[in-house]
């Protein structure tokens, strides 16, 4: 063959590769994916970005080194399945129809799964989900059933089979997640609701971290032993250290004796019967020294007080600290598999909790420790964001900014805002306050019904149903809100105005009927 010819037909071919290629490009879907990783109960306070007093954790704050660390990120009803319902309808409580955690999911209605899937998104949910109905919206889903257990859990998946996991749930959770993303083809983005259950209680850490945090003391919180004066609402609760924090069942003080005849006894019994022998004779190794030590002290009163706190926050933080090696596998495997720069990742919780603010654990009321969230946000290298919001966001925020990023139209009865400009900094005032309200009383914990607003400065809540008690806090002054200013007269006008800004508030979002739930 001439040389001239052989030139022409490698020419040819080389235009019918590229032809091939470019088709193939065309092909190519390439919006961008979300990791949506959400852990239960874990506060702002041990996340080292947040806060550094209790506890490191260097793979949650590479997300925020990387990419934006949310100062004021907040929820409009501090609990579990009430919030992952926000999360996924981006509308508040009294829309979504799931007020408190006895209620159930109305899965017919739209949210932001079902609208990215319809897209052209494939759409998945791994861990945690406690909304009772069966996850809708979702090509793949492997849940927790109900609250689900750290150790040796049961999974159901969208075939409803039932499958029991061998091991410590927070890697069990993560295995799934990288597993299910290595089954993903790069023709189709992706939307992975990765929902932990740590740092539920009863706080149950890896084994393989047992013995981490020896020798650490916890300075317990300035308000530690608050005596809740002027604070109707906060006197009758059950969610303190000191009162309600079990000492078999939360502290793990189960001693063989039986001299320890605790009211959730029974509970840590069952609960710990399912770990295998292996799991349980390391389990043992570690507590009994404690239980030993524990009991030939002979504690009482503040002694007492303090002795639980700093076991609440061992437990907690070896949790915590699962959490945080996990994401660094994600992070890692992203990174890894070329994805990292084409995803947006996520980074919250259903609520913030106590570390012994008030002298609590738990969460539910509208205080800052439980109504704060932890929020970081890492998004696709080609969009340029700022580094650090100080706006008030909140949790209905979310499905709004996911259909956003998606190029998707933000439907009009969705009451968050996407934060899309926020974060490219071409907008700065979202909004001028929050709206919240809470509705599971009576129940365990005790924390009377309540909605309020919240300002950069003011907080007034409004406790009713069996009760009828404001309060007002000036956060400036008092970011600790010890001091209920309502009443005084100084405050009388600042109090009108909030008042208005509430019902204004109630009206916009259409919650002004509360006999609803
Ligand atoms: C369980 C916990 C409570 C907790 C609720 C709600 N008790 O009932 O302490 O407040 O869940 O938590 S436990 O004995 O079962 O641990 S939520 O995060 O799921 O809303
Ligand atoms: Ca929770």
């Amino acid at each position: 063959m001439k040389l001239s010819n052989l030139i022409l037909i490698s020419l040819y071919l080389f235009c019918v590769a590229c032809q091939t290629e470019s088709t193939d490009e065309s092909k190519r879907d390439a919006r961008p994916n979300i990791l949506f990783i959400m852990t239960d109960d874990h506060s702002y306070q041990t996340l080292s970005a947040y806060d550094t007093t209790y506890i490191r954790t260097p793979n949650l704050d590479r997300i925020a080194k990387d990419g934006i660390l949310f100062h004021n990120s907040f929820v409009t009803n501090s609990i579990c399945g009430p919030s992952r319902a926000v999360m996924i309808t981006g509308k508040f409580s009294h829309k979504n129809g799931f007020p408190h955690n006895s209620s159930r999911f109305d899965g017919s209605q739209p949210t932001m799964p079902k609208y990215l899937r319809e897209a052209g998104y494939k759409t998945a949910l791994i861990g945690k989900w406690h909304l009772k109905s069966k996850p809708t919206g979702f090509d793949y889903s492997d849940v927790l059933i109900g609250q689900g257990n750290y150790y040796n859990p049961v999974f159901i998946n969208n075939e409803n089979d039932t499958v029991l996991n061998d091991g410590y749930v927070t890697n069990i959770i993560t295995d799934k997640a990288i597993n299910w993303l290595d089954g993903q083809s790069s023709d189709q983005p992706f939307c992975l609701l990765l929902h932990h259950k740590a740092t539920h209680r009863i706080w149950k850490p890896d084994t393989s971290l047992l013995h981490t945090m020896e020798g650490i003391k916890f300075e317990v919180p300035e308000t530690y032993f608050d005596n809740y004066e002027n604070r109707l609402a906060a006197q009758s609760q059950k969610m303190s250290i000191i009162e309600d924090m079990d000492l078999v069942y939360d502290l793990k003080m189960l001693d063989a004796e039986g001299d320890l005849q605790t009211k959730y006894r029974k509970s840590y019994e069952n609960m710990i019967n399912r770990l295998n022998p292996e799991q349980r004779a390391v389990w043992d190794e570690y507590y009994n020294p404690i239980i030993e030590k524990f009991k030939a002290a002979n504690l009482s009163g503040k002694e007492l007080a303090l002795w639980k706190y700093q076991r609440y926050m061992e437990d907690y933080l070896k949790c915590v600290r699962s959490v945080d090696d996990n994401v660094g596998r994600i992070l890692d495997y992203l990174e890894e598999k070329g994805l990292a720069d084409n995803t947006l990742i996520v980074y919250t919780s259903d609520q913030g909790f106590y570390m012994g603010e008030h002298g609590w654990f738990d969460k539910r009321f509208m205080y800052e420790e439980s109504m704060r969230t932890p929020l970081l946000m890492k998004f696709p290298k080609n969009i340029n964001t700022v580094k650090e919001v100080s706006e008030m966001v909140q949790n209905i925020d979310y499905a709004p900014t996911f259909l956003d990023l998606a190029g998707l139209p933000v439907p009009g009865d969705m009451q968050g805002e996407s934060l899309l400009p926020l974060v490219q900094g071409k907008e700065e005032n979202l909004r001028d306050a929050l709206y919240y309200h809470y509705y599971e009383y009576p129940n365990e914990h005790m924390v009377k019904r309540h909605y309020g607003i919240r300002t950069d400065q003011y907080k007034l809540i409004h406790f009713y149903e069996d009760i009828d008690s404001w309060e007002l806090y000036d956060l400036n002054s008092d970011p600790q809100e010890m001091k209920n200013l309502y009443g005084q007269a100084d405050m009388a006008d600042i109090t009108e105005d909030l008042k208005a800004q509430l019902n204004e508030l109630q009206i916009k979002y259409e919650d002004t009927d509360r006999s609803t739930y």
